[in-house]
């Protein structure tokens, strides 16, 4: 989401603060112009290494490597819509009403959450604080002046600048953009195309062919359901762990994880075998800081609550508490989650809310590493999310509700009831109240993804 990339912010009359420019990054630059005051004099900076804002959600059709040789950020497909109900990640300041001028349905198209998230950036007047084109190469702590050194490569001029100081740095380089790839024997005989779900871009691409999707989470569900929905042959999803438990429409059947490739032939670990045309790895990511010294350095796999990281946000290890990471959960919550630990993060850094003692610190982690470790199904999770986000909301003392519990509860009930319609169900967003209204076209049915046909084509109430 977003960062994304990483953020730096110093306080005081030399202060700067830095950041990438996805949903958390923004949030940051979002968050700290809504408080800024007249007597603020430090200064806020944003690198971005794409040349565009948006994070994941400014599309690219590049894969692998970008124009200037560095890592594709982006893992997003022209046919992806909202994984969950818009009502869950809604601003409270800045509604779906606010931006579109009408109530539109629930799961929209991934151009049209873009053009959601610019209309909440424009609006604030953000852009000029963004460093396009930017990418941080190196951050470290100095302990004798008790601030930062960040090296940024223009990557236009191909030049790295000169090194420059903050007192604050925020990481929002967001934490799905290094594939997480696994071997299998005898890959290297299978004929067809393999690829990760990063790569992927296009579902029609796969008309016609029958696919096996390693993974049982997000990734594995989308892109099942969309290559058949652009008219891929039978999909056969294996997982590692546990199978997702959806009833799959025809079409789509669910194996224990493969064992082996043996040229078309798939073999998997029930002792059953089955002929595929391409493999796509939808087996998540890995948490990546190449810019980020060592003690800097936040380690983790994917979690509810990344160890390390005071309310999820502050990092324990070097820095004295003046390295913030936005955006590293595991997410049902998204947009308002990052939103509000960026308000929280500004507010700790603007001085306005205190840190407690190191101890208290880190028992406070504990407290919630230790509910992480009780966890037992999605429905704990939205739980156990909710809590921290309105944890934070406390502490900031915001004035909205920012619980959707029960929005994602019966957004589960819906995938689990049929993951073919779980998209067509209606909500009613929280903040304005007004009832939600269903889609012109059913999901599956609905091939057109764009602003105009979303949005235009939804009549007004
Ligand atoms: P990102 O969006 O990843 O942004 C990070 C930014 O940091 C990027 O702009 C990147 O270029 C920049 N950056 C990285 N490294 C550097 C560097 N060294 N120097 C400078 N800049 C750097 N969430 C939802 O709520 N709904 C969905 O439907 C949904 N679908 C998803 C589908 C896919 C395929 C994926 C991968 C994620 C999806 N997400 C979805 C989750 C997504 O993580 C968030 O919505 C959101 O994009 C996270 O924002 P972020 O700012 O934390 O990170
Ligand atoms: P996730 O949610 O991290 O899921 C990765 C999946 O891949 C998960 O089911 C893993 O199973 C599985 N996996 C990982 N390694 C293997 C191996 N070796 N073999 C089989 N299966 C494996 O990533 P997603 O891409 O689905 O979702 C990421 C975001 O993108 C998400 O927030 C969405 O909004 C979109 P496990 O359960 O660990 O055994």
């Amino acid at each position: 989401m977003l960062v994304k990339n990483p953020f730096k912010c110093m306080q005081g009359p030399t202060s700067r603060q830095a950041s990438g420019a996805g949903p958390s990054g923004m949030s940051y630059l979002y968050q700290d112009r809504k408080r800024r005051d007249s007597g603020d004099t430090y200064e806020v900076v944003c690198y971005e290494k794409q040349s565009n804002w948006g994070g994941l959600w400014n599309y690219t059709w590049r894969t692998g490597l970008d124009e200037y040789g560095e890592p594709c950020h982006g893992g997003m497909y022209q046919d992806l819509w909202s994984n969950g109900p818009k009502e869950c990640l809604e601003y409270p300041d800045y509604t779906f009403e606010d931006h579109f001028g009408k109530v539109i349905p629930s799961f929209p198209p991934r151009a049209v959450l873009f053009d959601y998230l610019k209309g909440r950036w424009e609006k604030a007047n953000i852009r000029n604080q963004v460093r396009f084109n930017m990418l941080v190469k190196s951050v470290t702590y100095n302990k004798e002046t008790d601030d930062f050194t960040v090296r940024v490569k223009d990557l236009k001029s191909d030049m790295v600048l000169p090194s420059e100081t903050f007192s604050h740095v925020v990481v929002a380089n967001g934490h799905f953009s290094v594939p997480n790839v696994p071997e299998f024997d005898g890959a290297e005989t299978f004929p067809g195309r393999i690829l990760h779900s990063h790569d992927f871009r296009k579902a029609s691409e796969f008309k016609g062919q029958r696919l096996l999707i390693v993974g049982a989470s997000y990734s594995a569900e989308d892109l099942a359901m969309q290559c058949r929905k652009m008219g891929s042959g039978n999909v056969i999803c294996c997982w590692r762990t546990k199978p997702t438990g959806f009833k799959w429409p025809k079409g789509i059947e669910e194996r224990p994880n493969l064992t082996k490739i043996d040229g078309n032939t798939i073999h998997f670990k029930d002792g059953t075998t089955a002929d595929v045309d391409a493999i796509i790895f939808c087996t998540g990511y890995l948490y990546k800081y190449p810019f980020l010294s060592e003690t800097l350095c936040l380690k983790t796999g994917l979690r509810m609550y990344p160890p390390g990281l005071y309310k999820g946000t502050v990092w324990m290890g070097d820095g004295n508490n003046k390295l913030m990471y936005l955006g590293m959960q595991d997410q049902y919550y998204s947009f308002t989650m990052f939103d509000i630990q960026a308000e929280w993060a500004c507010a700790v850094i603007k001085g306005s809310i205190k840190l407690p003692t190191r101890d208290e610190m880190e028992s406070d982690i504990s407290k919630w590493l230790k509910k992480e470790a009780a966890l037992k199904d999605c429905y704990d999770d939205i739980f156990f999310q909710t809590e921290f986000v309105c944890d934070l909301a406390k502490e900031v003392g915001c004035q909205h509700n920012l619980n959707v519990k029960a929005l994602f509860d019966k957004w589960e009930d819906d995938k689990y009831a049929d993951v073919l319609t779980y998209r067509d169900q209606v909500f009613s967003s929280v903040f304005t109240g007004t009832p939600g209204i269903k889609h012109h076209t059913r999901w599956i049915e609905a091939i057109d993804d764009t602003l105009e046909t979303f949005v235009n084509q939804t009549p007004n109430k």
